[in-house]
C-alpha cells in the first residue's frame, strides 16, 4: 500500500492493484451492505468506492454507464418500459432518459446510502433522477424482480456490483430467469458481466446460463475502462424469445446532439460504430463464449 494512493485490492484479481492518487477523502460511511467512500483523485476527478471496489469515477463512467445502456436499448424498436437493477448512483439513469420513447423507467437499489452519496457529490451522474419517468425502489433486486408481473419490460439493465457481497445472486441461474419472466417477448437483458481478461470462468458459467434461458439471442460485448480491474468490462446481451433481436446490428440509433441538453450533456463515449464494434471478441475469449 503506498501512502496517499488508493489501491483496489481484491482475491477477485489476485497479484494485481490499480491505484489513483488521492487529493482528499471527502466521504466515509458504512451502510447495512457495504462500506461507501468517496475521494478526489489527482487525474480521474471524484471516486465512489463501495467495499474497497471502484464503482465509477467522473472521468471514464461514461464508458460504462453509456455503453450498459445504449447497446441493449438501440438494439430494440420505441423501448416504452425499462427496469435498472442496481446502478444507485444514477448514471444508467441518466442515459436511459435520453430516449423519447421510454415511458417508464423502474430502479432498484439496494443500498440507500449509494443514491445518497451520489445525489451529493455526483451532481452530473445522480441527474438521472430529475426525469419525471424514474421510480425508485431500494431493495434487493433478486426480490423486487420475483414480483414483476410477467412480459412487464421491454428491456431489464443489471448495473451490478462483483458477485461478492450483496451482488453475489445478480449472477446465479435463478436470477436470470426472473429477469426473463419480466421481459416481454423478444425484450432485451444487458448485465454487468466483468472482464475477459480476469474472470473467462464467470463469463463461461454465465454464459451457459443465459443459453438455457434466454430463447431469442445471447452474446457477449465489451467496453474499456480504465479505472475498473484490467481495464475492460463486459456485457451479457440476451433477448427473449419472440421478435428477433440483432444485437450487433442498431436498429434504435441515439443522435448524440438530439439527446444532449444543459443538464445532461452529450454522448461522451457510444455511437453506433463503437455498438457494433463491442461485440468483436478477442479470439480466446470467442472460442470460449461460442462453445457454451
Ligand atoms: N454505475 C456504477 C457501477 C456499479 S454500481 C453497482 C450497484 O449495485 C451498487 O450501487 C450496489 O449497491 C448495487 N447492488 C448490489 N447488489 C444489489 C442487489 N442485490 N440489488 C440491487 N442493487 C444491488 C457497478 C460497478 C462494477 C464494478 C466492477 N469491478
Amino acid at each position: 500500500v503506498i501512502p496517499g494512493w488508493f489501491s483496489e485490492i481484491s482475491p477477485m484479481w489476485p497479484g494485481e492493484a490499480h491505484s489513483l492518487k488521492v487529493e482528499k477523502i471527502l466521504f466515509q460511511g458504512k451502510s447495512e451492505y457495504q462500506s461507501v467512500m468517496v475521494f478526489q483523485s489527482s487525474t480521474y476527478g471524484k471516486v465512489l468506492i463501495l467495499d474497497g471496489v471502484i464503482q465509477l469515477t467522473e472521468r471514464d463512467e461514461c464508458a460504462y454507464q453509456e455503453m450498459i445502456t445504449h447497446l441493449p436499448l438501440c438494439s430494440i424498436p420505441n423501448p416504452k418500459k425499462v427496469l435498472v437493477i442496481g446502478g444507485g448512483d444514477g448514471g444508467v439513469l441518466r442515459e436511459v432518459s435520453r430516449h423519447s420513447s421510454i415511458e417508464q423507467i423502474d430502479i432498484c437499489e439496494i443500498d440507500k446510502m449509494v443514491v445518497d452519496v451520489s445525489k451529493q457529490f455526483f451532481p452530473d451522474i445522480a441527474v438521472g433522477y430529475e426525469d419525471p419517468r424514474v421510480n425508485l425502489h431500494i431493495g434487493d433486486g433478486v426480490a423486487f424482480l420475483k414480483a414483476v408481473p410477467e412480459g412487464t419490460y421491454d428491456a431489464v439493465i443489471v448495473d451490478s456490483s462483483d458477485p461478492v457481497g450483496p451482488a453475489q445472486e445478480l449472477f446465479e441461474k435463478p436470477f436470470f430467469q426472473s429477469v426473463a419472466n419480466a421481459l416481454r417477448p423478444g425484450g432485451v437483458v444487458c448485465t454487468q458481466a466483468e472482464s475477459i481478461w480476469l474472470h473467462m470462468d464467470i463469463i463461461e458459467g454465465i454464459v451457459a446460463n443465459c443459453r438455457q434461458i434466454f430463447k431469442g439471442s445471447v452474446n457477449y460485448a465489451w467496453t474499456t475502462v480504465p479505472t475498473y480491474p484490467s481495464g475492460v468490462i463486459g456485457f451479457m446481451l440476451c433477448s427473449t424469445e419472440g421478435p428477433p433481436v440483432d444485437f450487433k446490428h442498431p436498429v434504435n440509433p441515439i443522435d448524440a446532439n438530439e439527446n444532449s441538453n444543459k443538464c445532461k450533456g452529450p454522448l461522451k463515449f457510444y455511437n453506433s460504430e463503437i455498438h457494433t464494434a463491442a461485440f468483436c471478441l478477442p479470439s480466446f475469449a470467442k472460442k470460449v463464449i461460442e462453445s457454451k
